[in-house]
């Protein structure tokens, strides 16, 4: 009897899969794979039901004898613990990044003469609802809200990009990329202050008002399921941040961040270039105390950022500032610099861990750029925020065009470098 291996990554079962496995059953003894939920939230979508739940779901199809972890999204090991003839696979991968997995597979196969099977995926419309369905799912503010903290406790660094609309955010959500063939995707949505303001023409100064950056977080969970961590400035007026939290636990969002600085609010990245004044500990832990005491849900973080490094403070004020806040019921720290030289921020990461090994901490290497992520998780770092990065990168681009129909006085000199008409009026999914 010959084995056949696939391997599965969905929540729900439909008409494509059951095909798979009746194709697989005529080859010989069909064993699924289960992907594990680290590898799957690399490769996929996040899931929405749990491994073990997908084990149990798996083992009760027809035709299926046997069901097995596959810990990571290359097929090295189940291959060398199964040694299958054959390994079946809907025919989509051999499109987009997915086709470097595949390309693998059939190197480890042709090793000792296993035969790769490409089974014509089903395209039909029970399939395409509930893969509608399953976004829809994971996009309701219950499932989006929770998000961010099983991402903690799944991924050794979750990794947040920044968004400020719709477009921005669809960025976020699709952008997949095949490396050393892995494949990587942005776990969570930053909905920085700083790119939202930028974005409408305003400095980042509390100044556009939480109605305007609520509409801002209604554009982008319109149209994307990742979980976003939201940049709250000051948190304003604690009575008016009790609020706040309420709104953006109804919305779906998983974290606020609230800087420990009072007064008129400036770009962190200015650091003493312009006048700042930090709040007191005792003044924002009981903002801290008050949002914690607001919200209703148990999965909505309130992170608290210390600006001490960047206003020069010194670490242990830092240090200091970190303990009296996680006391407060902060879920989070986040650790700002604006040095080049990641340092600072390391022996923040390092001496705080000594006497906390749980509290997550959220760091933006914005100028500390040259760290890695690894090398951020191997600090205890747990989210990593690129928080101005798509903002940055568009708006020379754009005014780079502008400043070249004025000098041509016509289009055809930029056009070789923009998206074709074709491919911008088919970016957005249709219903
Ligand atoms: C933002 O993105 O608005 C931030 C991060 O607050 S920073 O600009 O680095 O202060
Ligand atoms: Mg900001």
């Amino acid at each position: 009897m010959k084995t056949v291996y696939t391997c599965f990554c969905t929540d729900v079962i439909h008409d494509g899969h059951l095909n798979i496995l009746r194709e697989a059953g005529k080859l010989g003894k069909v064993i699924v794979g289960c992907l594990s939920d680290a590898a799957l939230i690399r490769y996929n979508k996040f899931p929405t039901v749990s491994q073990e739940e997908r084990v149990k779901m798996y083992r009760s199809l027809p035709g299926v004898e046997q069901v097995v972890i596959q810990e990571k999204m290359h097929y090295d090991d189940v291959i060398s613990l199964i040694h299958p003839d054959y390994v079946v696979h809907g025919d989509n991968w051999k499109n987009g990044p997915e086709s470097a997995i595949r390309a693998h597979v059939q190197k480890l196969l042709e090793k000792y003469g296993g035969e790769l099977i490409d089974i014509p995926y089903t395209y039909n419309e029970q399939v395409r609802k509930i893969d509608l369905q399953l976004r829809e799912k994971l996009a309701m503010p219950e499932f989006r809200r929770k998000r961010l903290r099983q991402l903690i406790s799944m991924t050794p660094v979750v990794k947040a990009m920044e968004a400020h609309s719709g477009l921005t955010g669809l960025i976020v959500e699709k952008t997949v990329v095949e490396h050393e063939g892995k494949l990587d995707q942005f776990d969570a949505m930053w909905i920085s202050s700083l790119c939202d303001s930028t974005a409408k023409g305003k400095p980042d100064i509390e100044l556009v008002d939480m109605t305007s950056r609520f509409r801002t977080i209604d554009d982008i969970t319109e149209v994307t399921t990742k979980p976003i961590i939201f940049d709250g400035d000051t948190g304003g007026l604690t009575e008016h941040f009790v609020y706040t939290v309420r709104s953006l636990e109804k919305m779906g969002v998983s974290a606020v961040i609230i800087e420990d600085k009072k007064g008129l609010k400036k770009n962190s990245l200015f650091g003493t270039e312009v006048k700042q004044t930090q709040a007191t500990i005792e003044e924002f832990s009981e903002k801290i105390a008050a949002g914690k005491k607001a919200q209703l849900t148990d999965d909505f973080m309130i992170i608290a950022r210390i600006e001490s490094l960047i206003l020069e403070q010194g670490m242990e004020d830092a240090l200091t500032r970190a303990k009296a806040f996680v006391k407060a019921g902060a879920d989070g720290i986040m650790i700002h610099s604006r040095k080049k030289d990641p340092a600072e921020i390391l022996e923040f990461c390092d001496k705080f861990r000594e006497s906390d090994s749980t509290t997550p901490i959220v760091v933006v290497p914005s100028s500390f750029n040259v760290i890695t992520e690894e090398e951020l998780a191997q600090h205890g770092v747990n989210i990593v925020i690129y928080a101005n990065q798509l903002t940055r990168s568009a708006f020379p681009a754009m005014k780079q065009t502008a400043e070249d129909i004025l000098r041509y006085h016509r289009a055809k000199e930029v056009d070789d470098r923009l998206m074709s008409i074709k491919e911008i009026i088919t970016l957005i999914d249709e219903i």
